[in-house]
């Protein structure tokens, strides 16, 4: 790892004691994970801080994500006994399966409540995850059909702001955010591959072969077809000179610009147009 690098096991124990302390009050968790990296953007002391807490384990952006691991993905954690429902945040649709999962998750203590006699339970919810996971997409999809309403209602701790979302279930509008300072070169190597973390923390070198050897594995086809490269078993270097034919990157001097290439290559995976990934293999790394 870069040696100016400075990681904060410290920042993650204070957010996660941070978010601990809002968990206080919630009925249902939301965790959001990145579907590229189902493994590596959960943290597990969070998991081991909510781990009695109902909880609705959300795969974002599926979209660009590979199906069949998500589907080994999702078995994995529901294997473990967590609820999981693989989305793409940008599609309106998915608003009422949300809902739904969220009330199956809370209907024991509803029921609880009802045996004592209390009726109109507010279910309050919470979404967290690292950056960029779509924590602020799903708060702005649930909030859609009644405007970010927030409430102070009794029942409802005063000094939160909540969005009511349906009937009698609320979110609490500031998600919990976990910070990507990761001691594990490795995660934090595909965390910056997918682009929730600076691509900068990681020396730009380390992320492209690491990403050429990952794409050779597991998708040849990808670099194949993209780039036009007919054999990608060579030196990655080799391949950088492909990506710089392919797209005529030349420096004035007539030199192949492979900078221009490395950057063009992080950019279009995390961007999906070399198809769709997951980084973290449930067969490997589960
Ligand atoms: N393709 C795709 N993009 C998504 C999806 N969900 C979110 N995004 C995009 O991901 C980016 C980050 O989404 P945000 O909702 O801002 O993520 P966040 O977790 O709130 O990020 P921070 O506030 O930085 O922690 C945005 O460009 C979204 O449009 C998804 O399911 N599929
Ligand atoms: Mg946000």
């Amino acid at each position: 790892m870069n040696n100016n690098i400075h990681w904060f096991p410290g920042h993650m124990k204070k957010a996660i004691n941070q978010i601990s302390e809002k968990l206080k009050m919630i009925d249902v968790v939301i965790e959001i994970c990145d579907a590229r990296i189902p493994f590596s953007s959960l943290n597990k002391q969070l998991e081991n801080a909510i781990k009695d807490k109902p909880k609705l384990l959300i795969f974002s952006k599926c979209d660009l994500a590979d199906e069949n691991q998500i589907r080994l993905w999702e078995k994995y954690y529901q294997d473990k006994s967590y609820l999981t429902l693989a989305v793409n945040l940008n599609n309106k649709n998915q608003i009422e399966t949300i809902i739904n999962k969220i009330q199956y998750l809370a209907k024991p203590k509803i029921d609880k409540l009802l045996k004592k006699g209390i009726k109109n339970y507010p279910i309050k919810t919470m979404i967290i995850g690292i950056p960029n996971v779509g924590k602020s997409t799903l708060i702005n999809l649930l909030s859609k059909r009644k405007a970010a309403k927030v409430e102070n209602k009794p029942g409802l701790t005063r000094s939160q702001q909540w969005i009511k979302i349906d009937q009698n279930i609320y979110l609490l509008d500031t998600p919990g955010i976990l910070p990507t300072y990761y001691e594990n070169e490795e995660i934090a190597t595909k965390i910056a591959l997918i682009g929730s973390i600076r691509q900068d923390i990681v020396p730009l070198d380390k992320l492209v072969n690491n990403l050429i050897d990952f794409l050779r594995e597991f998708y040849p086809n990808s670099l194949q077809n993209r780039y036009k490269i007919e054999n990608i078993y060579i030196k990655n270097e080799d391949i950088l000179k492909q990506i710089c034919i392919n797209r005529s990157f030349k420096k004035e001097n007539d030199v192949y610009d492979f900078q221009k290439a490395k950057i063009i290559l992080l950019n279009e995976f995390k961007d999906g147009l070399l198809g769709q990934f997951c980084l973290d293999r449930c067969d490997i790394d589960g």
